[in-house]
């Protein structure tokens, strides 16, 4: 009896197909679809607010990506200043200073009920994302306004095992295939953002999830992770767990706030090629510091601190 053969009598094959991605049923989904859908359909100005770790800056990228995918070019991202892990009141004040129509929070937020009903006082509508833990209900933030569209996964009637960033992949796949517009590479900052938050990979929306990554056209990856992906690295859990995540933790744990606000969220892809050279460079030869300090992108300070980013990230990987 071959490998195969004895996998499917103990009922393991199930591991190894391919399974199609079905849309989850969120209870809120189709209010947080239609609040998309004026997004788009009004050009509405937006700020995306993440958490400070990896899932946090996945949920910025699909939310980003697929909003600008769908046809809105208002929207910002706002930068990463100081690191926590609720949402930020000056978020809030950039909201409102702003002119904000719309403040999309993920992966945090649920608990910061005071500055949710800030933003909705000032008539900001809100979309929040989140999978941690709540001690209110879907009732209590709709009772104070109907301007709030939230999907907690913890507050469901069924059990998810999602990221936040994987949740931002639903919705935001879900309001593409909709409106017929292709979005293959979001998927691979869901997997990301599943792998970040340790998720159980045997569940199987989340397999769904991993084969619709996996599979991606490596011309559709987007760039931002393609940049730190040699010829001979795919997406897998191997570059994601032992190369791709450690870094990007290491800068947030570091406190290199302006390096990922930089890399992920200016998202000027010259210069990030540039600074991804730097990257190699500073690895391939640490000790010949002149080039890195000659280039006009780094202060003295710059290159200081990512020597200490690559310590870091070698420990922790
Ligand atoms: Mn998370």
């Amino acid at each position: 009896m071959g490998f195969y053969e004895t996998l499917e009598e103990f009922g393991y094959t199930q591991f190894l197909q391919k399974v199609v991605y079905e849309s989850p049923n969120f209870v809120n989904l189709e209010n947080v679809l239609a609040e998309i859908q004026t997004i788009v359909s009004t050009n509405a100005k937006v700020l995306i607010f993440g958490d400070y770790d990896v899932d946090g800056l996945m949920c910025i990228r699909i939310l980003k990506e697929g909003l600008h995918l769908l046809g809105a070019r208002n929207v910002d991202v706002f930068r990463y200043r100081k690191r926590m892990h609720s949402l930020d009141a000056l978020a809030v004040q950039q909201c409102i200073q702003g002119n904000y129509k719309y403040c999309i929070i993920a992966d945090c937020g649920s608990n910061n009920i005071s500055l949710l009903h800030k933003l909705l006082d000032y008539g900001i509508k809100v979309i929040l994302l989140d999978h941690h833990e709540v001690n209110i209900t879907y009732d209590d933030y709709t009772d104070y306004s109907s301007d709030i569209a939230v999907i907690n996964t913890t507050l469901e009637p069924v059990e998810y095992s999602l990221s936040a960033g994987a949740l931002c992949y639903c919705v935001m796949h879900e309001a593409c295939s909709r409106m017929g517009v292709e979005d293959d590479g979001l998927s691979v900052y869901a997997l990301i953002s599943l792998y970040a938050d340790c998720m159980c990979m045997s569940d199987r929306l989340n397999r769904s999830i991993y084969y619709n990554a996996v599979t991606v056209d490596r011309s559709k990856i987007p760039a931002d992770v393609a940049m730190m992906m040699n010829q001979y690295q795919v997406i897998s859990s191997r570059f994601i767990n032992y190369w791709f995540a450690p870094r990007i933790n290491a800068m947030f744990r570091a406190e290199n706030l302006e390096l990922i606000n930089k890399l992920f969220i200016e998202v000027n892809l010259q210069q990030n090629v540039e600074i991804k050279s730097i990257v190699s460079m500073s690895t391939v030869s640490r000790h010949k510091g002149e080039c890195i300090r000659n280039n006009h992108i780094f202060t003295n300070t710059h290159v200081f601190k990512f020597h200490a980013f690559f310590i870091f990230a070698r420990n922790y990987a």
